[in-house]
């Protein structure tokens, strides 16, 4: 079959009045966006204090949120202001750039590093995903930078900064989820081999019929952690205890949620959790995460230190490599892949 000449829904949207056919969800997956709890959200925590006498609060407050949400915000992250303000806007721009310049990075396969894509895996999706996005590796950043886009022109200088600044971020915040869990603060850095960075600028263009349909459906994510910049338009949702809460944005905080590594790492002490994008009929939406990742040899287990007669290994070692590839192709769904990897 030929490629569809128009296959980023960014394109699609101006041409239609209703939901295309390949996008709507069955009955029994729809958002429900009326049940969604909006009285309250994710913990948000401070980080000024986990380099002084707040110290033990903070890994206290982490190590709650790490236990009962897999999610929480974070304020005075050290990501200078500056470099927010550019990497939203050099995202915007990205997506408003002409189709015929935005196609250049355009593919459809999910091992390339650097890639234009839309939905999840079109490969092997049977509904689509009101999304598109523009993927890039980033760490090593002289390894990755020269495949990525040169339009707008400052793209390279704006992201690259951005992403060693979230590398940094990523970094302090692994050492205090290795103290929460009571392991040695450099545990879960060590555990990465040789680390592995990447992001998505995920574009949700406005949506005809928003009830019909996901930005993404519910998930967990493959990595290690997420840092997640939104921009002001809320669509992120996290599951707690059967309900979606609505992660709504507020200005220059980060997202964190743990990755399914983390979940095998502290062997079920703390867990990933599904989440999702919804969106709306009248504003588009960019979210960035950076996904921080073990590298692709890196052997993933349970820390011994968490194990004993009581809390045998819930899971068997496995390279990281091995446990992505699962992820990409069973496609974005609900049940976790983790139970691949059980003992
Ligand atoms: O758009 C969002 O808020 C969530 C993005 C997300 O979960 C992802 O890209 O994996």
């Amino acid at each position: 079959m030929a490629a569809p000449t128009k296959p980023l829904v960014s394109d699609l949207v101006s041409s239609i009045s209703s939901l295309p056919a390949n996008y709507v969800r069955p009955d029994c997956d729809r958002p429900n966006l009326s049940e969604v709890t909006l009285d309250y959200s994710i913990p948000l925590i401070d980080l000024q204090g986990l380099h002084g006498p707040d110290h033990s609060k903070v890994i206290k407050e982490i190590a709650e949120a790490c236990k009962y949400y897999g999610f929480f915000q974070v304020k005075n992250h050290g990501v200078p202001k500056e470099v927010i303000d550019k990497m939203l806007s050099i995202s915007r721009e990205f997506f408003h750039l002409p189709v015929s310049e935005r196609m250049k990075n355009y593919s459809d396969d999910p091992m390339k590093m650097t890639r234009l894509s839309t939905s999840f895996n079109v490969k092997t999706e049977k509904v689509s995903n009101w999304r598109d996005y523009l993927r890039l590796h980033c760490f090593p950043l002289e390894d990755y930078i020269h495949e990525w886009p040169t339009n707008p022109p400052s793209f390279r200088e704006d992201v690259g900064k951005y992403c060693k600044n979230a590398r940094e971020l990523a970094l302090r915040l692994l050492d205090a989820i290795s103290e929460s869990l009571g392991l040695e603060r450099d545990y879960m850095n060590s555990a990465l081999g040789k680390h592995g960075q990447h992001l998505a600028i995920n574009f949700y263009p406005p949506c005809p019929q928003p009830e019909l349909t996901y930005g993404l459906p519910g998930h967990a994510d493959p990595n290690v952690i997420t840092i997640l910049l939104q921009d002001d338009v809320p669509g992120l949702q996290v599951l707690k205890e059967g309900k979606w809460i609505a992660v709504n944005p507020i200005p220059y905080t980060f997202i964190v949620n743990l990755g399914d590594q983390i979940q095998v790492l502290s062997n079920d002490c703390y867990k990933s959790v599904l989440h999702r994008a919804v969106v709306n009929c009248s504003k588009e939406r960019i979210s960035i995460p950076t996904f921080y990742c073990p590298s692709p040899d890196a052997v993933i287990g349970p820390a011994p230190q968490l194990i004993d007669d009581d809390h045998p290994p819930l899971y068997r070692n496995y390279s990281y490599s091995e446990y992505y590839q699962k992820f990409w192709n069973r496609g974005l769904n609900s049940e976790t892949c983790l139970d691949m990897f059980k003992n």
